[in-house]
């Protein structure tokens, strides 16, 4: 049996809490209990603060855990990345005061910088060649500018409205984050192999956001132009229909270009199209 370490409430957790239920993998909620149990999958689950998963992974408390990639590399944890996420999305950014003049990273030599990543920060700066002192501060980074703490900040941004409301605007972005499944290195192969089914659960569903099903009744002499415009994974199903001068298309469309196409395909005569959700994608 795995276990698993995931944030017990936060930003990731709803998200991980859907992945898991998506992958058919049934686990109750934290409320008091730290440890639960799965049905679905021989799962276990730890409910832990997203700070304390990579430690817990890295020394095998954990086998496995969900948490966002930057506290994996604040934390300078050699973990085994099993496989991204595709969800809690962010990046860590250098941000000023908006109305300093910015001339480049040089901006920052000699400056106080007001941050909850210092790892990360100093290891950019040194790269970069940047003298700066690093000011760490656990939360409410942002302000740290307005009332005097430091200069500029480092800090997480997403949309960028926190920076906004703060009278700061963002210079460098330095790293990339979303959340990852990482695993302890050196894992028994048994469970390795439990690791692997998991990853496939996982990566079916990952691949198939972004996508929708298609299907449509379409004439069957504008098929051939019809099948260029779609070319599917290898390429689009085909049935027949009662009326031989019709026939039935199904494909998977990127959502992106979703729209686009379904116009082309109605100039071509396609009608009953049909747009459904996809739940998995076993590539
Ligand atoms: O209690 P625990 O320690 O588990 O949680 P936490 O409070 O430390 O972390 P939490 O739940 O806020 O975030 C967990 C993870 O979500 C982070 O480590 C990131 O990997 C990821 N993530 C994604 C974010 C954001 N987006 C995000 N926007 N984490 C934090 N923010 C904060 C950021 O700190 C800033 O205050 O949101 C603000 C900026 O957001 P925008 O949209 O205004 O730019
Ligand atoms: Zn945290």
């Amino acid at each position: 049996m795995l276990r698993m370490a995931i944030q017990a409430k936060g930003r990731l957790n709803e998200d991980t809490m859907g992945l898991l239920a998506d992958a058919g993998i049934d686990v109750a909620p934290a409320k008091r209990k730290l440890v639960a149990k799965a049905s679905g999958f021989p799962i276990e689950v730890l409910y832990l603060r997203d700070d304390d998963i990579p430690q817990a992974v890295h020394i095998g408390v954990a086998d496995v855990g969900i948490v966002g990639l930057n506290e994996v590399a604040e934390r300078e944890m050699k973990l085994h990345e099993v496989m991204r996420l595709g969800f809690g999305a962010c990046r860590i950014s250098l941000a000023i005061p908006k109305a300093e003049t910015y001339s480049g990273l040089e901006w920052f030599k000699g400056k106080c910088v007001a941050t909850s990543y210092p790892n990360i920060l100093s290891k950019f700066f040194y790269e970069q060649g940047i003298d700066a002192d690093i000011y760490e501060i656990a939360g409410s980074v942002e302000i740290a500018p307005a009332v005097g703490l430091a200069d500029a900040i480092f800090d997480i941004v997403s949309s960028g409205g926190t920076l906004i409301q703060n009278g700061l605007k963002e210079v460098e972005q330095v790293f990339h984050s979303e959340a990852v499944l990482v695993a302890t290195p050196g894992l028994s192969e048994t469970k390795l192999k439990e690791v692997e089914k998991l990853k496939f659960r996982f990566s079916s569903i990952v691949n198939s956001r972004g996508y929708k099903y298609v299907l449509m009744n379409i004439p069957r002499e504008a098929l051939p132009e019809a099948v260029k415009l779609i070319p599917g994974m290898r390429s689009p199903t085909v049935l027949p229909l009662a009326d031989e001068a019709w026939c039935s298309l199904h494909t998977v469309l990127a959502e992106d270009v979703l729209w686009e196409k379904v116009e082309q395909l109605k100039a071509l005569g396609a009608e009953g199209i049909l747009v459904l959700n996809l739940e998995n994608m076993v590539i």
